[in-house]
């Protein structure tokens, strides 16, 4: 096991679109292992590929209150949204950033396994948002594009005073 580099935003690698997965072996499966042991490290409740820097359509997430209900998306789809919602979103890749966005209330997504196996799954809540907010990474969207201009550039602005005082 081993605790992955998460791409920090404005790292253009995080604008990369992702591939299709071919085959689930258990390099890739060794890969899931990691993603989920630097997600519960971090901590989040959710990491897509992109953000370690591996383009390739891979997702891991665990909404659970006990971290122990791990689950992977590989070659997700989304299938179907219905309605809206607004909330507040973070990301690990823009830390201490926090802001409302819009998305659908309730989806339905399709994806395959760690074994590689499909499954079909309806998400609404936490997971719903997440799962949305993953499948963004995989396409090298982030959560601060559905902001205002006005937003982005207040968020830019102070990511870059932060990065001055880090670097002195
Ligand atoms: O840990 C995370 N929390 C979160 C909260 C609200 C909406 C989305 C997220 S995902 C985020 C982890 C992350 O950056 N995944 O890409
Ligand atoms: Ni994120």
């Amino acid at each position: 096991m081993a605790i992955l580099d998460i791409l920090l935003y404005p790292d253009e690698r995080l604008r990369t679109v992702a591939k299709p997965v071919d085959t689930v072996d258990k390099d890739l499966q060794k890969f899931l292992d990691d993603m989920f042991e630097t997600m519960y490290k971090a901590p989040g409740i959710g990491l897509a590929a992109t953000q370690v820097n591996m383009h390739k359509r891979a997702v891991v997430i665990d909404v659970s209150e006990d971290k122990n209900e791990p689950l992977v998306l590989i070659n997700p789809e989304i299938l179907t949204k219905e309605g809206k919602i607004t909330g507040e979103e973070g990301c690990l890749s823009i830390p201490g950033i926090y802001d409302n966005v819009s998305r659908a209330e309730r989806i339905t997504f399709q994806a395959l396994d760690r074994d590689g196996n499909p499954y079909e799954m309806e998400a609404d809540g936490l997971l719903g948002v997440c799962v949305q907010h993953e499948v963004d990474h995989l396409d090298g969207k982030m959560f601060v594009d559905y902001l205002s201009a006005m937003k982005r550039r207040k968020i830019n602005k102070k990511i870059q005073k932060n990065t001055l005082r880090t670097s002195n």
